[in-house]
């Protein structure tokens, strides 16, 4: 059931007021997609109707129904995946101080937001999304199909992500149509000037008294600088420096975290994965109790390689650093997706 699906650009920002400023670098970014959009003649936007508040059943069989999208790559075993992923993340949950999931491409983030919105009793919980990229791409308006530059845009449609409740870091690189979306909702984003000029730890402290304690980290390793990580699919440049995106990550101090989009096989001497190895360790700081889900997945993006990145973290000496930092860890796994074969 997709009826409502194409409508959810056309009418969530309209359920939602202006919540904050937007920094004044991406303002400018926006100008001229709010200029068109202005432009617009008023005949071509839909009123808001009754039914459009309806959202939270139609998300309901979107998550149940795995059927083909045109234009979103492999979504049905993406979507399957998001089922056991989503089920293990609000089941480990409540039983740990802080989750740690490492995937796989971004496109696990789906079903990592649909676990913790359902650990948090149907709601959406605050996410400070580190990404040099806005993966709120629809399958309408994503120029390559690939799923993993839409999980937030899946899980506005599920109501797992509140855009008041959402933030970007160091989003350097969005798609035409994200950027009409990502006006429209009044999303804050954090550029890399704004963490320049204000201080790393300014920045995050604002973040940290905004969302309070029970906050997700969603953490793509493509905000660094592309010459930090050479282990990543799409790679942006002009990033965060590796003192400002660890120094976020530990005064955020996240109850949980994704890392994703680490390739151990386009990896160079184990660069990329020792730093997603370190984002993972400052968020855990001080934690007594850590659950650990290896989420590999690689159907979201053109390359194996993310698949293999649980396996080559871990390998990197995780779980002795965690035991060193005083942290228990109890580990899991959610077996990865396979293409699913049409008969
Ligand atoms: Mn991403």
């Amino acid at each position: 059931m997709l009826a409502n699906a194409d409508a959810v650009d056309e009418t969530i920002g309209l359920g939602f007021l202006v919540f904050m400023k937007v920094q004044s670098l991406f303002y400018s970014l926006f100008a001229a997609s709010a200029a068109a959009k202005m432009s617009q003649p008023l005949a071509d936007q839909r009123p808001l109707q009754l039914s459009d508040h309806a959202l939270p059943k139609d998300m309901v069989s979107v998550g149940e129904h795995c059927a083909p999208i045109k234009n979103a790559i492999n979504y049905p075993a993406i979507c399957e995946h998001w089922k056991p992923l989503s089920s293990k993340v609000a089941e480990v949950m409540p039983h740990v101080d802080m989750l740690a999931v490492v995937g796989g491409d971004h496109s696990i983030e789906t079903g990592v937001l649909r676990g913790l919105a359902k650990e948090n009793g149907g709601k959406p919980v605050p996410v400070v999304y580190f990404d040099g990229h806005a993966d709120i791409n629809s399958p309408k308006t994503s120029p390559s199909g690939n799923v993993h530059g839409m999980p937030l845009w899946f899980a506005l449609k599920e109501n797992n992500i509140d855009p008041k409740l959402l933030t970007y870091v160091a989003m350097r690189h969005p798609d035409p149509g994200e950027v009409a979306l990502l006006h429209k909702l009044k999303i804050l984003v954090y550029s890399v000037a704004d963490v320049r000029k204000r201080g790393a730890k300014t920045i995050a402290d604002e973040m940290k008294a905004r969302f309070g304690e029970n906050l997700h980290v969603s953490f793509d390793v493509d905000v660094f600088d592309e010459s930090l990580v050479p282990g990543t699919g799409t790679p942006e440049p002009k990033g965060l420096t590796r003192a400002e995106g660890l120094e976020m990550v530990e005064v955020l101090a996240p109850k949980s975290l994704s890392l994703v989009e680490v390739d151990p096989e386009r990896d160079m001497d184990n660069k990329t994965i020792r730093l997603g190895n370190e984002v993972l360790l400052r968020a855990a700081k001080g934690h007594k109790t850590v659950g650990l889900i290896s989420a590999g997945s690689h159907l979201g993006q053109t390359h194996p390689g993310p698949e293999k990145a649980p396996e080559a973290i871990l390998k990197s000496g995780l779980l002795d650093q965690l035991k060193r930092q005083g942290a228990t860890v109890a580990q899991h796994v959610v077996p990865p997706p396979r293409p699913l074969v049409v008969h």
